[in-house]
């Protein structure tokens, strides 16, 4: 790749918010959960690279969940996933982005992640703990956007509109949203306490396990020794405070399965006006973190879902491939912009 080339890649990205970034130019090629399925991960950087070869793609972007198995019939590996989008970050720069999902946050804060008797964290952080790479991939996991902003009314982010973001000032709390910030002040607040009384207290609320084996357990402490031994409590101390909510329902909305469809458009519409702010009108929310069978499908005209890694229905999964300069009014006007992963 040439030096002028990698200059005009570079300046595609706009940091206009810490958390909100602006895609100015370029073809991008959207990639929703891959929850740690190698296959499906591996299958779409390689379409990605024979279509950027060809000049039709510039970008890759992940809408985030990168990691944490969902169970049969793939092997869980979600760390050589993360590790090999950090090799490709390394190799083309910001020519490979992705955002943040829900099952990065409890490895960035520390806390338990679990769907049913699924404990998510437990394999990742164990493996982080005996392979030493936790260091680089937190500092990867802390530098992800929340939200991507394009020139043609088209958004990104993981999950959907929340419906706490109530206003432009909390909507602009969360763009500027600084991890290292929330957590110095968690474990400020936690140096005030009587530590041992707190784990004792963290142990009874969470069920009756010792603090000590919660910490081994979900966070892959080593042992009292270990200078990550409170981590459980600074996730706690980051949730206490009551702005940590509009970072959680963020990554983790529901959208219309929870808000109802009507609640839901509104709440949507709210958020594509926060998000045009001193900009272009954004028309257009592209999200994965909820599983469609089809593949797709559009919520109240202007969300548009994608899944890309389902493993009930794998076959299904689709990529989302659209050109920046276009100008896009409807999420229907994209549906000639997907493609399936498996053809
Ligand atoms: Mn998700």
């Amino acid at each position: 790749m040439g030096f002028v080339e990698k200059k005009t890649l570079m300046n595609q990205i706009e940091k206009t918010y810490s958390r909100l970034w602006t895609i100015a130019s370029g073809k991008i090629m959207v990639v929703a959960d891959i929850h740690g399925d190698w296959e499906v991960y591996a299958r779409c950087r390689d379409i990605f690279l024979t279509r950027r070869a060809l000049g039709e793609a510039d970008i890759l972007l992940f809408l985030g969940d990168l990691i944490h198995g969902e169970g049969m019939p793939y092997e869980d590996r979600s760390l050589e996933i993360v590790r090999d989008i950090m090799r490709l970050q390394s190799e083309l720069g910001s020519a490979v982005l992705c955002l943040c999902g829900n099952h990065e946050l409890p490895h960035m804060y520390g806390f338990g992640l679990s769907k049913g008797r699924r404990d998510y964290t437990p394999k990742f952080e164990a493996r982080l703990t005996a392979e030493g790479d936790r260091a680089a991939v937190l500092d990867f996991f802390y530098s992800l956007p929340l939200f991507i902003r394009t020139p043609s009314g088209v958004s990104l982010t993981h999950a959907g509109a929340a419906k706490e973001i109530e206003d432009l000032e909390i909507a602009k709390i969360v763009f500027n949203w600084d991890h290292q910030q929330r957590l110095d002040k968690a474990n400020q607040a936690l140096a005030q306490e009587n530590v041992a009384n707190v784990r004792r207290s963290y142990a009874h609320l969470s069920g009756g396990d010792s603090y000590d084996s919660l910490a081994r357990h979900y966070m892959g402490v080593t042992g009292p020794d270990d200078p990550r031994y409170d981590v459980l409590l600074q996730g706690m101390f980051a949730m206490l405070d009551p702005q940590f909510d509009y970072l959680y329902t963020t990554l983790f909305t529901k959208c219309e399965k929870h808000y109802g469809l009507l609640t839901y458009s509104h709440v949507l519409r709210r958020l594509l006006d926060y998000l045009s702010y001193d900009y272009i009108n954004q028309h257009i929310l592209v999200a994965g973190h909820i599983n469609v069978d089809a593949g797709h499908e559009i919520v109240a005209g202007q969300h548009l879902r994608l899944t890309s890694n389902y493993h009930q229905k794998r076959e299904n999964g689709v990529y989302l491939l659209f050109n920046t300069a276009k100008p896009v009014l409807q999420a229907s006007n994209l549906q000639e912009n997907i493609y399936p992963i498996w053809s």
